[in-house]
Parts: C-alpha cells; structure tokens; sequence
C-alpha cells in the first residue's frame, strides 16, 4: 500500500524517491495524522532505501565549555538566567578533550560531538577549538561542534580544520520559538545554517519537542528543515530533559507515540539525512525507542552524561542492541 505523501499525485513527480524541498505544512500535517501503522509504514519504506534498517550509530558528546551562557534558551541547564544549580567552567584544555575522544573512539562511537556554552565562540578560543578538531579527527572520528552563533569567517576557520558537521537547532517552529528564547532569533539560527553551508560543512540541525509545543509547530519545525537549499544532513531530535530552575521545569511530558511520529515525518520529508535520537532517552522505554528506530532514527548518543544531563548507560544500551538486533553504524 503506498500513501499518498504530496500535494501532487505520486505518478506526476518524476522520481518519488527523490528528496523534496516543497513541502508544505498541510501536507507534513498530514502525514503526523496518518494512521500509526500507515505513518510507520511509510517511514520505514523510505528509511530502507538509503540505509541499513538494523544499523544505528553510536555518537558521543562533551562538554567542552560548561554553563555560564549569555543566552535565555528556557530549556537549558547552562543559562545564566536560571538558577539550575549547574557550576560555570572554563574552556576544557585541548589534553583532555582528546583523551576524552579516545576512550569514547575505544568505546565503539565512530562521532564525536564537543559543545560549548557560548553565544558564539570568541577570538581568543578558536586555536583551542581548532586544536581539537584537528586532534579528534586524527582519532579516525567523525567531528561536530556546537558554539552558538558563527560568523562567515569562523564557519571557514572551522572547515579548513576539518570539522565536518556544526550544530546549530532551530529547536521549534517559528511561531513558538520566540515563547523559549528572546536572547537571539530564528532568522540569526538561519543565517548561521547558510554560513555552515558556505563554508562547505554539512549541517546538524533539529529542535526539542515537549516544551509545550502543539503538533503543528512540530510538523512546521521540520517543514522548516526540509525545506532549506539542502537537507541538513543530520536531525537530532530531542525529547526534553525538564531541568529543575528552568522556565520549562514543568512543562507537561509528550506522549511518547507522538514523539515517534515526529521521527516518522522527519525520516520521510528527510529521507537522506541522519535522524539523531539525541535528548531524553533516559526517560523513554526500550519499546519506545525501539519505535523510534522503525520509524527511522538511525543515531543515538551513548554515554552516561550528554552534555550536562544524564542519558542511558552504555551497558544499558548494549542490552536494547542486542534485544534489537541492532549493530553499530560504521564510517
Ligand atoms: N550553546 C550551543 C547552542 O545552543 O547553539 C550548543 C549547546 S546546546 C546545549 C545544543 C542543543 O541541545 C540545543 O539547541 C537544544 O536543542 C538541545 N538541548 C539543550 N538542553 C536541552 C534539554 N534540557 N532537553 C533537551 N534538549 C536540550
Ligand atoms: C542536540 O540537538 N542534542 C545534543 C547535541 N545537539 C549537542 C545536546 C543535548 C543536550 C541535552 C541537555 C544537556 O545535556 O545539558
Ligand atoms: Fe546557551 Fe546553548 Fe544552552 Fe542556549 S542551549 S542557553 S545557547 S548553552
């Protein structure tokens, strides 16, 4: 049984495999109300034509600069506006990081993602960062990074030492966005997206769901996302972790089936990119998550701590793999 995902009749698009960059939010909407099974259905089909269904790969994060942010991100532990109780550190030393990204490599993770609290990096921190760059990928790993705000010049800076991807999220739609963050905009994220672009580095892109947000600002974030000049090429979905001082602490938990439609729809309108479960599994039941990998999710972050907050035991996780039948995604 095939759905019809499109505006148009499925016969009239010369190649229905091909990745789209039309969609409409009508159309996103609909494929988020389709019948569960259509909707996995349909998400499991594209997910088999550009990848290993029992592949997921293992990626690992690190603080490099905790806490202390100039930023209001009404989710984030890291905020200086919020009394998360989190202790603001400095810019971590080059050393450590890179004996960090060898037990994650020896680990079995093949990514190695360093995040740092900044509303974007300063002048004086860009030997440091490129230092570990240069360093990570000489371990054989795949290298993403997540400043903040990039110039033109620092997105080059970056890619000529070899980062491959930059995170950077949208987080919502553009309607609700400005209820979670006032410190800088949705156009600022998109104008950092096309300097990535510009300087030749793929893109890490998604949002956090659960932050009070209704199903169509779901469906309007990955409209968003799909609809740029090119897919970023790696969508990390985030369930959120409620942080205690936070102005989200409270904010009512999404339902886990909705959350797995939202990777369904990601996986379709994207059907190239990477799907990241990033955030929240700690809280998600193997069941669940094994839905998300039907749906097509195709990585996780292994490693007791994200970048603040805690995530799911590596022995934990070797469990769900083996239950799953899962390998992990090699380079
Ligand atoms: N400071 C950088 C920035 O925001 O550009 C990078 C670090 S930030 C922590 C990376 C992403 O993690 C955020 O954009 C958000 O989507 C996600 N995130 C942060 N706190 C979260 C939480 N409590 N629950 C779920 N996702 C979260
Ligand atoms: C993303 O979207 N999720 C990751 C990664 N990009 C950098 C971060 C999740 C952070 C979860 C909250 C914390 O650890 O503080
Ligand atoms: Fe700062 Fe990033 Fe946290 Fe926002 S999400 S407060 S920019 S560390």
């Amino acid at each position: 049984m095939q759905v019809a995902l499109s505006a148009k009749p499925l016969e009239q698009h010369d190649d229905v495999s091909a990745p789209r960059h039309d969609w409409t939010r009508e159309e996103a909407q609909r494929l988020y109300d389709l019948p569960f099974n259509d909707l996995l259905f349909e998400a499991q089909t594209v997910h088999r034509r550009y990848f290993d269904p029992n592949k997921v790969q293992k990626s690992r994060l690190l603080s490099i600069k905790t806490g202390g942010c100039p930023e209001d991100c009404g989710y984030c532990s890291q905020s200086a506006s919020y009394p998360s109780g989190l202790k603001a550190s400095k810019l971590m030393e080059v050393e450590r990081v890179l004996n960090e990204a060898k037990k994650a490599r020896d680990a079995g993770a093949s990514r190695y993602c360093m995040g740092a609290a900044w509303r974007s990096p300063k002048a004086r921190d860009m030997e440091s960062v490129v230092a570990m760059i240069q360093g990570v990928k000489a371990l054989g790993m795949e290298t993403c990074m997540t400043l903040g705000m990039l110039s033109g010049d620092d997105a080059v800076r970056l890619k000529e030492a070899g980062l491959d991807y930059y995170n950077h999220n949208i987080d919502t739609s553009e309607r609700y966005y400005q209820e979670i963050i006032t410190t800088r905009s949705f156009e600022e994220r998109l104008e950092t997206l096309t300097n990535v672009r510009e300087a030749g580095m793929k893109v890490c892109c998604g949002g956090i769901l659960g932050m009070g947000e209704d199903s169509m600002d779901r469906t309007d974030m990955l409209v968003t996302l799909a609809n740029l000049p090119q897919h970023p090429e790696s969508v990390p979905i985030n369930m959120l972790i409620p942080i205690e001082g936070t102005p989200l602490a409270k904010s009512e938990p999404i339902d886990p089936i909705e959350f797995v439609r939202s990777i369904a729809v990601a996986r379709i309108m994207m059907p190239k990119s990477m799907v990241r479960l990033s955030a929240g599994r700690t809280e998600m039941s193997d069941e669940t998550q094994a839905l998300c990998f039907f749906a097509g999710a195709n990585s996780i972050f292994v490693g007791d701590t994200l970048l603040t907050a805690g995530n799911p035991e590596e022995d934990k996780d070797a469990v769900l793999f083996g239950r799953l039948g899962l390998k992990p995604m090699e380079l």
